[in-house]
C-alpha cells in the first residue's frame, strides 16, 4: 500500500497539535527544578501565557482541553485526556512482570537517580550524560500524544520533555550514522521481570535516523507536570506518537548510532508479528488480530464505542513523508 503523500512536501507538526500546554506557573514541577530554570523558556512563544494558563487541567479534570482549537481534523488536542490514574496503573513494562498492574505495583523499587545514559556508536561525541546535563539541554514542553497500543488500546497523554533531535545534534551523528538503536535497563536485581525469559533482555527499540530526528518524536521526562512516574519509564523515555507503544523504550540508559537496522527485542521475539516499522496502519494487521479500531483506556463503559484507528495514529500530515513511496504492508 502506498501512502498519500503530502502536496506540501515535509510537514513541520502545527502548533496546535504539540500545544505545550503550561504546567509551570501553577504547579510545583520537578522538572524545572532539575533544569533550574532552563525549561519554561520557550513555552510562551506558541500562545498567550493566560490561554496556556486556561487550558491547562490538573489530571482528573479535562473540560477545559476542548478550548484549544486545532486546524487538523481529529486533532489530539481536542481528545479528553486520560485520567491520570488510568495512565499510572494501566501500564506495558515487561521488565516488571507481564500484567497491567504489575509495573505500578512493582517499579516503584526502581532508583532512578543518579541515573547515566551512554551514548555511542557512530557519533562524534560519544559518552556518558548525566540525567541533569540531559534535562537542560533543551526547554521542555507539554505535548498531548496518543499513545496507541498494538494490543488495540489507547491513551491520550500530557508529556513532558523535548524533541530528540535536540539531543541528536549535540552529539553529532557522523554521515555513516543511518539508525538509532535504544537500550532500555535491565537490572535482575531491581526488575523481576527480566529474570524470566519473557523477552531477550534488555529490551532494545530503534528508528530510522530521520525518524528519530523528526520533531514530533520526544525524549520524555516527565507526563501531566510531573516527573515521570517509575511504572511510566522514568527517568526518561522515549515517545514516537505514530508508532505503536513498543516503539518508545522505557528507562533508557544506551542511545547507541549505527549504519545497520537494529535488532529490536519485538522482532527478536516474534518477526512475523512485530516488525522494525511499527507505525499505526488501520490497513495492516497484526497476523492474529485488526488493527483497524481502538479502545480508549478509561472510555470502557457498557456503551463504549471502539474507534477507528487513524494511519500513523493521525499524525500523517506530520510523518507521511517519511515513509513516501514505502509498501507499508512489507515494511509493516
Ligand atoms: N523498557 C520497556 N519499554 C516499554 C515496554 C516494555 O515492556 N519495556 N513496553 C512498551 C509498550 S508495548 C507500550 S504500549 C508502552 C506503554 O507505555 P505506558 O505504560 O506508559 O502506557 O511502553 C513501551 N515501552
Ligand atoms: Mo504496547
Amino acid at each position: 500500500m502506498l501512502i498519500k503523500s503530502n502536496s506540501q512536501g515535509f510537514v513541520h507538526p502545527i502548533p496546535s497539535e504539540i500545544t505545550p500546554l503550561a504546567a509551570y506557573q501553577s504547579r510545583r514541577n520537578m522538572i524545572r527544578l532539575m533544569a533550574s530554570g532552563a525549561a519554561g523558556a520557550a513555552l510562551a512563544s506558541w500562545a498567550g501565557r493566560e490561554a496556556l494558563a486556561q487550558a491547562w487541567a490538573p489530571p482528573g479534570k479535562h473540560t477545559a482541553l476542548a478550548a484549544i482549537k486545532s486546524a487538523t481534523p481529529g486533532a489530539l488536542t481536542m481528545e479528553k485526556v486520560t485520567d491520570y490514574k488510568d495512565a499510572s496503573s494501566y501500564n506495558n513494562f515487561y521488565e516488571f512482570g507481564t500484567d497491567k498492574a504489575d509495573p505500578a505495583q512493582y517499579a516503584q523499587a526502581l532508583p532512578t537517580s543518579p541515573w547515566q545514559v551512554e551514548i555511542e556508536g557512530l557519533v562524534k561525541k560519544p559518552g556518558r550524560y548525566a540525567l541533569e546535563d540531559l534535562l537542560k539541554l533543551s526547554a521542555q514542553e507539554e505535548r498531548i500524544y496518543r499513545l496507541r497500543c498494538v494490543e488495540g488500546w489507547s491513551m491520550v497523554i500530557p508529556w513532558l520533555g523535548y524533541s530528540l533531535s535536540a539531543l541528536i545534534r549535540k552529539v553529532e551523528p557522523l554521515g555513516s550514522a543511518k539508525y538509532v538503536e535504544f537500550v532500555t535497563l535491565a537490572d535482575p536485581k531491581t526488575m523481576p521481570g527480566v529474570r524470566s525469559r519473557v523477552l531477550d533482555w534488555p529490551y532494545v527499540e530503534g528508528l530510522r535516523l530521520d525518524e528519530a530526528m523528526h520533531p514530533l518524536t520526544l525524549l520524555a521526562f516527565g507526563m501531566y507536570g510531573e516527573v515521570l512516574p517509575k511504572q511510566s519509564g522514568a527517568p526518561l523515555r522515549l515517545v514516537v506518537p505514530w508508532k505503536y507503544g513498543f516503539k518508545s523504550g522505557k528507562s533508557i540508559v544506551k542511545i547507541r548510532f549505527t549504519d545497520k537496522q537494529p535488532q529490536t527485542a519485538w522482532n527478536k521475539a516474534a518477526a512475523s508479528e512485530y516488525g522494525f516499522y511499527s507505525n499505526v496502519n488501520p490497513a495492516v494487521d497484526h497476523p492474529r488480530w485488526s488493527q483497524a479500531t481502538e479502545r480508549r483506556i478509561g472510555e470502557d463503559g457498557l456503551f463504549a464505542k471502539k474507534r477507528k484507528t487513524l494511519l500513523f495514529n493521525g499524525y500523517e500530515a506530520q510523518v507521511g513523508q517519511l515513509y513516501a513511496g514505502m509498501d507499508l504492508k512489507k515494511f509493516f
